[in-house]
């Protein structure tokens, strides 16, 4: 069986307590590789490593710094089809899913923040003409990555990409319950000579070896995408001690349906907004709004399209919707139908866990699930879930669905469906989300801010935005007229 390891000060090690957790394949319920148990020994280490990296880092020229971000990209190319691989195993997402999304994304994350640290421009204030105030932007030095289970290396490399472009260094864990290509990342980066110390991976429970980087005072920022509950308590801990923060949390986003949309084009994508990665992507939309006088026929088109989607091996070419991540988040999403049913709602399809046939028989699976009939301020429409779970609901007017899309604490994303682009404009001003798609879903250019309000987080990834978060602003002031 595999064992994983850290990765400090630029070499694989066992965690300080030499003791190992199992690692479980979603689609077969098997233990499939041990990881480290890790502790705030492991942390210390992994943050002296980075403290001890950060001048040589942080005084590279940005241009170097760029080089060793394009030749983990490039190696990650290489290694695609194996890390499309792992990440299947250990998410239970299909392959090509993977391979079409989370690796390339991983991918993207460091040749994008590559380049975009070539581009880093700051300001010049002129005062009175003999007064020159310049704007620095500083690396901040050892900073904190946590990710989250859902999108492990997609997310892993959001934050280490800009965080080491910027000159920072970094002490990164992933998920317990997903570590196996970030794992495969501490390969790469020992592959291509990443200077010792400059990321250093741990992998450990996020109660104990999580709380214990954002502890630590060398620790000056954390970014951290998980649960909102998790995020409160990281901010608990870093806010006395002003460490920068980045919150991204949970979402419960509308997609809102007009009856002048491009019915057919909606259509399929809806099915993608609703049940990706098995609905398991904070940006999914989980309550969809349609227009009454279009409801009735698009429940009958919605239902039919969800029921053909392939559920079934992760492995197997065609599946469509793999095992969720886990038994107990198996267990929770079946709870929350359970709620829906106590709470009046009608099953349109699925509703119950599926048992998949041969090496998946123990599998954990959950069938994309269509729920209508309840009110939108009902624990169903205002609690994540993140499992494949929609609601369907019907309004009349505009100021109707604005008031159910913002009736939620969260505030991350919304999609909006009409070809009256001034309508479309209207909505997305009053939505209470960060991310606002109209006419499509998950299209992501990498320079835009992302992120949420409300319950759904704080600050902003992407482009400079990232790599402001990551630096220190400095103003410089200076009298050139100084007789
Ligand atoms: O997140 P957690 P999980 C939501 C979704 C999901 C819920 C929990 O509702 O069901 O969050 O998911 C580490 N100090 N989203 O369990 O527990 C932990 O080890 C420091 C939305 O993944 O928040 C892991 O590496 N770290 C989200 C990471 O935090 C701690 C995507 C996330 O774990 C910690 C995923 C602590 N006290 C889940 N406790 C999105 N917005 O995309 C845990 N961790």
């Amino acid at each position: 069986m595999q064992k994983i390891y850290n990765y400090i000060n630029g070499a694989l090690c066992p965690p300080s307590s030499d003791s190992y957790m199992p690692n479980v394949n979603p689609a077969t319920a098997e233990t499939y590789s041990w990881i480290p148990d890790s502790d705030e020994r492991d942390v210390e280490l992994a943050v002296r490593a980075a403290e001890a990296a950060f001048p040589a880092w942080s005084q590279l020229s940005a241009s170097k710094r760029s080089e060793f971000l394009l030749k983990i990209a490039k190696k990650i190319n290489e290694k695609m089809d194996a890390l499309a691989l792992a990440e299947s195993i250990d998410n239970g997402k299909p392959f090509s899913l993977a391979k079409a999304v989370d690796i390339p994304r991983a991918e993207q994350n460091f040749s994008f923040f590559a380049t975009a640290i070539l581009h880093e421009h700051t300001d010049a204030h002129i005062s009175e003409n003999k007064v020159i105030n310049y704007t620095l932007k500083q690396p901040i030095g050892v900073v904190a990555c946590i990710s989250p289970w859902n999108l492990p290396l997609y997310l892993f490399s959001w934050k280490i990409a800009p965080a080491l472009a910027a000159g920072n260094c970094v002490v990164a864990k992933p998920s317990e319950i997903t570590p196996m290509t970030a794992f495969l990342l501490s390969e790469i980066c020992i592959e291509i000579g990443l200077p010792a110390g400059v990321l250093n991976i741990i992998h450990g429970l996020g109660a104990k070896t999580g709380q214990s980087m954002v502890e630590n005072p060398k620790v000056k920022a954390v970014s951290f995408t998980g649960g909102t509950s998790t995020g409160a308590k990281i901010a608990a801990i870093a806010a006395p001690h002003f460490k920068k923060l980045s919150l991204e949390l949970g979402g419960k986003n509308p997609c809102i349906i007009f009856s002048d949309c491009n019915y057919k084009k909606m259509l399929q994508t809806t099915v993608k907004s609703s049940f990706a990665n098995q609905g398991q992507i904070c940006l999914c939309s989980s309550r969809i709004f349609i227009e009454k006088s279009i409801y009735e026929q698009f429940k009958i088109d919605f239902v039919n399209a969800v029921k053909e989607l392939r559920l079934g091996d992760p492995l197997e070419k065609g599946t469509q919707v793999g095992a969720v991540v886990s038994k107990e988040h198996q267990q929770k999403i079946l709870s929350y139908i359970q709620t829906a049913k106590e709470e009046g709602a009608t099953i349109l399809c699925g509703g119950d866990q599926e048992t998949v046939s041969g090496r998946c028989a123990s599998g954990f699976f959950v069938q994309p699930t269509v729920l209508e009939g309840l009110s939108p301020s009902c624990r169903t429409n205002q609690e994540e879930i993140f499992g494949p779970v929609v609601t369907l609901t019907a309004f009349e007017t505009e100021e109707e669905v604005l008031t159910y899309a913002n009736s939620v604490k969260y505030g991350l994303s919304a999609v909006i469906w009409t070809e009256n682009i001034n309508k479309a404009s209207r909505m997305a001003m009053q939505l209470e989300a960060g991310i606002i798609w109209t006419n499509t879903w998950l299209l992501r250019d990498l320079r835009t801010p992302f992120g949420g309000m409300k319950d759904s987080g704080l600050g902003r990834e992407g482009g400079f935005y990232a790599l402001n978060f990551f630096t220190e602003t400095k103003n410089i002031c200076i009298d050139i007229d100084n007789h």
